[in-house]
């Protein structure tokens, strides 16, 4: 245990049992420091924060405790002329926030509070030639905005305004012979591009066209003595990707490669007792982020306290059988 070189060890001092109510104190008391140092340094993805926040405040069953209005009136002044989401208020629209905030809006059931005419319009007009999809109006393309694109389009019931075969195709370009996927066709295989580019082949129920075996292997290989998983060879363990990893290999059906006792030990190990919230490692700072990360992974692996969360959108499944938005997960 821990003896490999990019490892942790965990001992009998980390937590070893889930601090729900620690958890949700946590998500609200940062809501409410927003003088904070850390509050605002988080301004440029604040969007994503706040999704992070509620969904993992949803999955404690505790969403009632945070202020509906307040923030979809701040979601609602990120909205940009062009139909599109920023991170904040006077921030540029991205598709990155543009999925946060609709995630946010669906699921404190406010959709109707945008112009989503607008927002399937910017959308759409982001897809390229080859199907890929530009980040924002500068141009970047990345797998994760493909992915960003269909979710969105799918939770606003408009898939059919892109071209969704193209969209699939730009995405299978971007499989590489170790069976994971990069951000652009030959880019290094990484679990988070993983993720995006199984997640938009699950909505489009097209996963049937990529080696799953193969990437099953690649990703269950991530996991390290520890219990914990990597984002690719030869780098640390880091909660998120109890997120990345075994959502993929949800998708895939094949979450029971990964040794599921020493993976829960892992993410019991990255809370902290005292100001409650998860880490990346046992013993660093807390952050929302690894928070939803931690509780998603535990959920994903059956957690009883929690809510039962969607392996493609990262919402609680209720809200997306509310809506009548399926996935494709295969089975072996
Ligand atoms: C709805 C959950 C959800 C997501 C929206 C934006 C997005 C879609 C997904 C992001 C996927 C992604 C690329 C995650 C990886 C994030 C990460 C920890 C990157 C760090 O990379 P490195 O190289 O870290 O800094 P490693 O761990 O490789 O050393």
């Amino acid at each position: 245990m821990g003896s490999h070189p990019k490892d942790v060890e965990i001992t009998d001092a980390h937590p070893k049992t889930l601090l729900n109510q620690k958890h949700a104190e946590y998500i609200i008391n940062y809501s409410k420091k927003k003088d904070d140092y850390e509050y605002t340094m988080t301004e440029h993805f604040r969007m994503s924060g706040i999704y992070w926040g509620l969904t993992a405040l949803d999955l404690l069953g505790q969403l009632e405790k945070l202020n509906k209005d307040e923030v979809i009136d701040f979601v609602k002044q990120c909205q940009s002329s062009n139909g599109g989401f920023s991170p904040s208020i006077g921030h540029d629209p991205h598709l990155l926030y543009t999925l946060s905030s609709i995630q946010v809006l669906v699921l404190l059931k406010a959709i109707d509070k945008v112009d989503t005419e607008k927002t399937v319009e910017y959308i759409s007009k982001l897809q390229n030639e080859d199907g890929s999809f530009s980040g924002d109006e500068w141009g970047e393309v990345d797998s994760r905005f493909s992915f960003c694109a269909v979710a969105s389009l799918t939770l606003l019931n408009r898939l059919d305004t892109i071209d969704v075969e193209k969209a699939v195709q730009f995405v299978l370009q971007c499989q590489n012979v170790d069976g994971g996927f990069g951000t652009r066709p030959g880019s290094e295989s990484h679990s988070g591009q993983i993720y995006c580019c199984l997640g938009l082949l699950s909505i489009t129920k097209q996963l049937h066209r990529i080696n799953s075996d193969l990437l099953g292997w690649w990703l269950c290989e991530r996991q390290l003595p520890s219990g914990g998983l990597n984002g690719r060879p030869e780098k640390l363990p880091d909660v998120c990707y109890s997120w990345w990893v075994l959502s993929s290999l949800t998708m895939l059906g094949r979450l029971h490669w990964i040794n599921r006792e020493k993976m829960v030990k892992f993410i019991l190990a990255t809370q902290d007792p005292e100001s409650g919230g998860f880490t990346d490692r046992p013993g660093d700072m807390v952050d929302l982020y690894h928070t939803l990360f931690g509780l998603a992974g535990l959920s994903l692996l059956g957690e009883k306290s929690l809510k039962k969360i969607n392996p493609v959108f990262c919402m609680p499944q209720y809200v997306l059988d509310q809506i009548g938005v399926n996935v494709q997960i295969l089975s072996i």
